[in-house]
């Protein structure tokens, strides 16, 4: 694999779980695949998980790890092309990307959305830029549009509870204080209809997701009708998509907060959340604390998902 930024580039998604499982029994058996390979991983945003879980998975395949966060240290950026360099940013991405390539073999790159302009958050300007001048295979660690990683680990963590063949998954918005992205949400839609799953997403009006990604799932604006008879509530705020609200917060609504009133609908449903989460404003202590609560197996399989990633693109190095 020469590329991998939206699960749909798997070249077959029960081929890749798969070799998940295989990787998640077998974490050392493949040490001498990424013997004197580098991978080098930019963040220009924050992360506890995907930062720590990717490193973990390119040790456990004898890799060289370089982590870069570019706004700690690193000298500013410009992303637009045209510009007039007299600002606070010292170097062009374009000159950037190849040095970096010129380092390393594989390179992740985490670019969220920045709302200025949905057109250049959905043409995935930042992401696109690495894979055309680097040189080198990339990976997302959640771009503007798409969180695979996650939602790799996502499935297989389905995969591993699920306890009928087509499960109900009901993806739930809930309130945040913050605009946050729509990646993760995009990214799981478009997993878990790929999985062949029951998808019900469950959100306020104004905040229906691109279709590009929820095309085959159910969409409701009614959550406790959704939640009926849920094997899994996978539940994650985004800001609005649709029309001139790109971006806003629209809603605070606490009556969405998953609690465990809410879950005594569902088929005593597992909870998952990709994390970070903010309890009692996402979901409520007692519900992520609880027995049914996934969170934690969750992100152990991020290590999973990103070593069958890298495992399948140093086979084809
Ligand atoms: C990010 C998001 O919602 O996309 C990262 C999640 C993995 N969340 C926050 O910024 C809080
Ligand atoms: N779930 C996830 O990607 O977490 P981080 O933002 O901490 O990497």
């Amino acid at each position: 694999m020469k590329e991998f930024t939206s699960i749909r580039q798997l070249p077959d998604l029960q081929e890749a779980l798969r070799e998940a499982r295989y990787v998640k029994e077998h974490p050392f058996a493949d040490q001498e695949l990424g013997r004197n390979r580098t991978a080098l991983l930019v963040f220009f945003n924050n992360s506890l998980r995907t930062r720590l879980s990717t490193q973990k998975a390119a040790m456990n395949l004898g890799m060289n790890v370089m982590v870069l966060d570019v706004n700690q240290g690193a000298w500013k950026l410009e992303t637009r092309r045209g510009v007039i360099m007299d600002s606070d940013k010292s170097e062009h991405l374009l000159e950037a990307i190849p040095v970096m390539g010129s380092y390393c073999d594989l390179i992740g790159v985490r670019s969220f959305a920045q709302f200025e302009s949905r057109e250049e958050d959905y043409g995935e300007t930042v992401l696109r830029q690495f894979i055309e001048y680097s040189g080198r295979p990339v990976f997302s660690m959640e771009s503007a549009t798409r969180h695979p990683l996650q939602t790799l680990a996502d499935i297989l963590t389905i995969e591993e509870h699920k306890s009928s063949a087509r499960p109900k998954v009901v993806m739930t918005w809930a309130p945040h204080p913050k605009a946050l992205p729509q990646a993760v949400p995009n990214s799981f839609a478009e997993g878990a209809l790929l999985a062949g799953y029951d998808l019900v997403i469950a959100n306020p009006e104004g905040y229906d997701l691109d279709p590009e990604f929820t095309r085959g799932a159910t969409v409701t604006h009614n959550q406790d009708e959704a939640l009926e008879g849920a094997d899994f509530v996978y539940a994650k705020n985004w800001s609005a998509y649709g029309g001139d609200n790109y971006g806003k917060v629209l809603n605070r609504d606490m009556g969405w907060t998953v609690t465990a009133e809410k879950m005594a609908l569902t088929n005593n449903a597992f909870f998952m959340h990709c994390l970070p989460v903010r309890r009692n404003m996402i979901v409520s202590d007692d519900v992520i604390e609880s027995p049914r609560s996934l969170v934690i197996p969750e992100a152990a399989n991020r290590v999973v998902s990103a070593q069958t990633i890298l495992k399948m693109m140093l086979r084809d190095l």
